[in-house]
């Protein structure tokens, strides 16, 4: 007679293979995916793609340009004291075109609004267009041009980095690294400036 080995565990163990369709997201350094993206679209191919985030210890270097003799440089965004107020960023253009440019349009990444202002004899006025004469540098800074920054990334901390990118008349891009930093002793040109009510 068929003796059916009597299994010690009969109770039926679920085999189920734990399936978690979770997708294995990869969240890239949004910087970094943002980098790219901008150079993307100032070079027209992300070169760059498989390059290391750059040594914090690095100082900012200019951007491979898509304007040919256009450098930027000395890149900062100086967050506000208080979040949600204006912040301000600083830079340094060097046309070294043989041609006049004229820097149109700001844009930082996590930036919701760039524009640039010139302050004059204490108070400041939006700039629609800055010109840059051939062989000129144009210098953003405390107490004159500058750009002012609404509605910031509350992702963007000092130490951290952005992209900045400039727009010039006729569609030429220029993009640069713009260091992170919090309000500090830089910045007594701003004090007394008040942002609001004015935009
Ligand atoms: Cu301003």
């Amino acid at each position: 007679m068929a003796q059916v080995p009597q299994r010690g565990i009969s109770r039926a163990v679920p085999t189920r293979v734990e399936r978690k369709d979770s997708p294995s997201v990869y969240r890239p350094n949004t910087a970094q995916f943002l980098l790219c993206a901008s150079l993307v679209l100032a070079l027209g191919a992300c070169q760059q793609s498989e390059a290391p985030a750059p040594a914090e210890s690095e100082t900012v270097a200019p951007m491979p340009d898509a304007k040919p003799g256009l450098v930027g440089g000395d890149g900062r965004l100086v967050l506000p004291a208080v979040e949600g107020r204006p912040g301000v960023a600083y830079f340094v253009l060097h046309n070294g075109s043989a041609r006049n440019v004229d820097i149109a349009a700001v844009h930082i990444d996590g930036v919701g609004r760039a524009e640039m202002h010139n302050t004059i004899g204490g108070s400041m006025k939006p700039v629609d267009a800055v010109p840059v004469e051939p062989g000129k540098d144009v210098t953003f800074a405390p107490g004159s041009l500058h750009v002012m920054a609404f509605d910031i990334d509350p992702a963007l901390v000092p130490g951290g980095a952005a992209e900045m990118t400039l727009t010039f008349t006729g569609g030429d891009k220029l993009s640069m690294p713009i260091k992170i930093e919090a309000i500090g002793s830089g910045m007594q040109g701003m004090a007394g400036m008040d942002h609001e009510g004015s935009h």
